[in-house]
């Protein structure tokens, strides 16, 4: 199938190229499909992503995900599937899993899951009956859904206790969490989080779960890239399960489960006593998925070998470096950095603290009628309802991999105070923003992106 001349071809084609050719087919069959493709690309290209939760694959990613492996059927793990025709998508999954287990230094993966959430799913319906106890940060603080928010499945079957950040610092309070512990007596400790800056100390939450002999899940969605390289320290040897969804960390859409040292430690199922390896191998299917996604399992494959370049690994630290430069320049343009900065690659800002009538949902719209990107968020003790919200989060993983470096970080800085200092604020969810400051803006922006095309 190899064609030399093709292939240069496509390495030579811009980004606005490449991104129309691997639309032809789809131009000829659905129009209309094809053409919110093409926008959602220019509005990708032209716009500044400032996405804490959001990154951007390559282009290797993404023709592993348009790939015809997308349509085989196989249900089961490699060697237990109940389907035939199954020899190239096992050695597929094979490559995926040993590539994750280089790429985070664990003794097990996972490669099955479709989501995070989908993840914590299978870990939770391994460990814990239903009404068993979780004790996780709150989502309010900073945590996720599926840590056992009331509106998610976890909230419904289990019980939840939250433990917080401290009122004064927003940092992770590890006393109070080991008090909460003691008392609660949870069966499973959730660490991880989906708006915290700082470090966290994975081997104190261990500590605390080993005291109450509970199984400790690090969540590290948010991080996961960081890890990998370094920039944040690693769970994999103190959690029992580390999950993560793969496209945060700039992989494909979907999720996995890594395990340490404590992969093959026993645990009894009914009358037998298995490693927890397997247990959760058994608990993805037939427990909680049907047929794995194996496009996507085939692009994790390639994602995971691309973490291992010094591309990738030098790329994480700069990310960290960006967030650190936009808090800072915030933090100097009189802007409340919810705990004073960052150690990874977002940044919360406090933006009712900035001025009267600003809200994290009012800030978050006249960004993006600007051009600018980013997530409105509940912070810790926040008094507005999730809807509206007192902060703002930031994150630097796909304009650090665009190409910017702190110079942009800057630019950037100057571009969201100019915004969030002229507009005006009408009542508690409206506002007025001249109509030429906008164009005047949004052509600041595009012209910056410009010199950065998605890569
Ligand atoms: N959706 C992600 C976030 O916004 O942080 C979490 O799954």
């Amino acid at each position: 199938m190899g064609n030399p001349k093709l292939d240069m071809l496509l390495e030579e084609l811009s980004s606005q190229q490449y991104h129309q050719a691997m639309l032809i087919a789809l131009k000829e069959s659905d129009g209309q499909v094809y053409q919110l493709l093409t926008r959602e690309y220019e509005r990708r290209q032209n716009t500044l992503q400032l996405m804490a939760a959001e990154n951007q694959c390559s282009r290797a990613v993404l023709a592993a995900l348009g790939s015809v492996v997308q349509n085989k059927t196989a249900e089961g793990f490699v060697g237990a599937r109940l389907h035939g025709g199954c020899e190239v998508i096992d050695d597929v999954e094979r490559l995926a899993v040993s590539r994750a287990k280089e790429a985070f230094g664990a003794q097990y993966a996972n490669t099955q899951p479709h989501s995070g959430t989908q993840a914590n799913h299978i870990v939770l319906t391994a460990l814990l009956e239903s009404r068993d106890k979780i004790l996780s940060l709150a989502l309010d603080q900073g945590g996720h859904y599926s840590h056992g928010s009331r509106v998610s499945f976890t909230g419904k079957f289990f019980d939840v206790e939250n433990y917080y950040v401290d009122k004064e610092t927003f940092l992770l309070d590890y006393d109070a969490v080991r008090d909460k512990a003691a008392k609660f007596k949870p069966k499973l400790i959730i660490c991880g989080a989906s708006a915290y800056t700082r470090t966290i100390d994975f081997k104190k939450f261990r500590e605390i779960a080993e005291s109450i002999g509970a199984y400790l899940l690090a969540d590290i969605s948010h991080i996961s890239g960081l890890i990998i390289a370094g920039a944040h320290p690693s769970p994999i040897n103190y959690a029992h399960f580390t999950t993560t969804s793969t496209y945060k960390p700039g992989g494909p859409r979907g999720g996995l489960i890594v395990m340490g040292k404590d992969y093959d430690r026993r645990i009894k199922v009914g009358t037998k006593d298995i490693p927890l390896w397997e247990h959760i191998e058994k608990v993805t299917f037939p427990g909680v998925q049907g047929t794995p996604y194996f496009n996507n399992i085939a692009a994790k494959a390639v994602f995971f070998e691309e973490t291992l370049s010094d591309e990738y690994r030098t790329r994480q630290f700069k990310i960290v470096e960006n967030a650190k430069r936009l808090a800072n320049n915030l933090l100097d343009l009189g802007y409340d950095v919810v705990a004073g900065g960052t150690d990874n690659h977002m940044v919360l800002i406090n933006v009712v603290n900035l001025r009267e009538g600003l809200t994290g949902a009012t800030a978050q719209r006249c960004l993006e009628e600007c051009g600018i990107i980013v997530d409105m968020i509940r912070l810790p003790y926040d008094k507005k309802s999730a809807s509206v919200t007192s902060g703002i989060r930031l994150g630097t993983p796909i304009v650090t991999k665009n190409g910017m470096s702190t110079r942009e970080m800057d630019s950037i800085s100057t571009l969201i105070d100019s915004v969030l200092k002229t507009v005006k604020m009408i009542g508690d969810s409206e506002y007025e923003l001249d109509e030429s400051f906008k164009t005047e803006t949004r052509d600041k922006v595009k012209q910056l992106c410009s010199k950065f095309p998605m890569r």
